[in-house]
């Protein structure tokens, strides 16, 4: 039977996976217990792929010198050790990568960033026809900076666009913690924004529940 209003409301499902590199799990800023973010991410990437949604790896990719390092330690240099995603990390070839901070700029924001074929976040995340929603799911490191400008900017691109929807990944996240509320302070902050904060788990329950039924 033609069913037209399934096509009409299409949810297409996008995942940005912010900044999971080495520097920030085992490197020159890592990030307590960051490697906890690594499963939980992993699975949301494995379902989005599954419905055909985009699969988004942003990463730090700085020069060597930036002003970025004068307030941070070196990290996330260009083609280093420290820069790469960890073995742990399901990367597809599918998937798209976005690097950002990559001149004199802190690029907190994977919003800032571009693939290496010029493609933005921003246009990766847009409806592509007037009835399309996407479904944006926001995990990685660190929870107080680039994964909450991240968030924030989706957040503000997207301001009473009722197409779009935006989940934290309340596990798949963790915080540097300057200062020791810093953490839940920008869950706050994001929350306050209108985005939603799920665990995994629920996640897989709301929106993934049929996936991996084989007939
Ligand atoms: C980050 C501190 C410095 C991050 C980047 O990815 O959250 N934190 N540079």
């Amino acid at each position: 039977m033609y069913q037209p209003t399934n096509h009409a409301e299409h949810t297409r499902n996008v995942l940005v996976a912010v900044d999971p590199q080495r520097d920030f799990i085992d490197g020159s800023l890592a990030v307590k217990d960051g490697d906890q973010v690594i499963a939980p991410l992993n699975d949301i990437a494995r379902e989005v792929r599954h419905t055909d949604g985009a699969v988004v790896f942003t990463r730090d990719w700085h020069p060597q010198v930036t002003p970025h390092f004068d307030q941070w330690p070196v990290h996330c240099v260009q083609n280093t050790e420290g820069a790469s995603y960890p073995a742990e990390l399901v990367v597809d070839p599918t998937d798209v990568i976005v690097s950002k901070g990559m001149g004199q700029e802190d690029g907190y924001s994977g919003m800032e960033g571009s693939t290496d074929d010029g493609m933005t976040l921003e246009q990766i995340v847009e409806p592509q026809n007037p009835h399309e929603r996407v479904r944006i799911f926001v995990g990685g490191l660190a929870t107080d900076f680039c994964v909450k400008a991240t968030a924030l900017d989706l957040a503000t691109h997207f301001d009473n666009d009722p197409r779009a929807t935006i989940i934290l990944i309340r596990d798949a996240i963790r915080a540097v913690n300057l200062q020791p509320q810093d953490g839940e302070t920008a869950i706050q902050a994001m929350t306050d924004a209108g985005i939603q904060a799920m665990t995994t788990q629920e996640i897989k329950a709301a929106f993934f529940e049929n996936e991996g039924l084989q007939l």
